[in-house]
């Protein structure tokens, strides 16, 4: 009867953050608060991209919905989104301990075309309670206590960490719940994938292009990597993690620090793949280690399996050498 077990034991993404949370008896729930308004925005988001209105409306509209959620939780005190330019301070008397990060629906020009689109997001703690500043936001993504993404496709994914691992859940559309379907994912150590714009190759820099080179033309008589290039980071990323390889958004000569944001885009993903087994990296330094100066900075990423990336990272080193 395991398979009835499996059926009645739901493992719904609030049962699997309370049991987390049971892990840390001092808490108060306040994250789990948090998260469940998280889940809330993207169960929204998912049906409005299920209804197919227009992109234009999409990227607003979502926005919109994690603010107010996110605000109405009373545990958040600052948000970046990648729609604001400014940051939002939430006011005094709906403060919270938590900064959230986030892009509420990366990869919005694809939608019209029903390429998956997603919610990348991180979650950082306050460091003590002074009025907030932005500071309180411009930490080392090491310093996340959390991320994931939603990912809007033929089914709705929500994948996240909490930095024990990554789980992964799907939205169950008649009972409007998250189940875990991938519990523990590991990025396989090694991939056949390479997933880069080579459109942009004219522009790169020396490791770059060598990478790339290596991977359509191996010198050591190992086959060939399958390039892999959807355009809509959350699909692009969902694919590295489940099958392994490599997704790589470099510096080219025209954008000296790549397109990527680093809040909301670099950072969540690459907590992601560190969880899992996997590595991200700028080009010059462990992602995770970078300390952003501005909220919409962008960086390079390399991130993905293991071994992938341990490559492009002696390919820089050799570079660094050289200059
Ligand atoms: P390019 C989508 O616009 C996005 O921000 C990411 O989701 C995606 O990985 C990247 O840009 C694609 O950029 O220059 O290859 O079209």
């Amino acid at each position: 009867h395991a398979a009835d077990a499996h059926r009645t034991d739901l493992m719904t993404i609030t049962r699997y953050v309370l049991n987390e949370q049971s892990k840390y008896p001092e808490s108060r729930g306040d994250f789990s608060i948090l998260l469940n308004h998280i889940v809330l925005g993207c169960k929204f988001v998912c049906s409005v991209v299920n209804k197919g209105e227009e992109q234009k409306k999409l990227d607003v509209l979502s926005n919109e919905v994690f603010v107010k959620a996110l605000v109405s939780s009373g545990r958040t005190c600052i948000l970046v989104s990648e729609e604001d330019e400014e940051a939002t301070f939430v006011e005094p008397s709906r403060r919270g301990r938590y900064c959230v990060v986030f892009d509420p629906l990366d990869g919005s020009s694809n939608i019209d075309c029903g390429v998956s689109i997603g919610t990348i997001f991180g979650i950082y703690m306050v460091k003590d309670d002074h009025e907030p500043t932005l500071d309180d936001v411009l930490q080392p993504g090491k310093n996340m206590l959390a991320a994931g993404y939603c990912m809007y496709g033929s089914s709705c994914t929500f994948v996240l960490s909490t930095g024990t691992g990554v789980n992964g859940f799907t939205l169950d559309p008649s009972l409007g719940e998250f189940i875990l379907t991938h519990p523990d994912i590991k990025i396989p150590k090694k991939g056949k994938i390479y997933s880069v714009n080579e459109g942009n190759a004219k522009n790169w820099d020396g490791p770059t292009a060598k990478y790339v080179e290596k991977c359509k033309y191996p010198q050591d008589g190992s086959s060939a990597k399958s390039l892999r290039y959807i355009g809509s980071m959350v699909a692009d990323v969902h694919r590295t993690l489940l099958y392994g390889g490599i997704f790589l958004y470099p510096a080219d000569k025209k954008s000296p620090n790549g397109k990527l944001r680093v809040l909301y885009e670099v950072f969540p993903m690459s907590f992601l793949m560190e969880q899992a087994g996997g590595q991200a990296f700028t080009g010059k330094q462990r992602a995770l280690d970078l300390v952003p100066t501005k909220i919409h900075e962008r960086s390079p990423v390399f991130l993905g399996s293991y071994d992938e990336v341990e490559e492009i990272k002696a390919l820089y080193a050799a570079e660094e050498k050289k200059a």
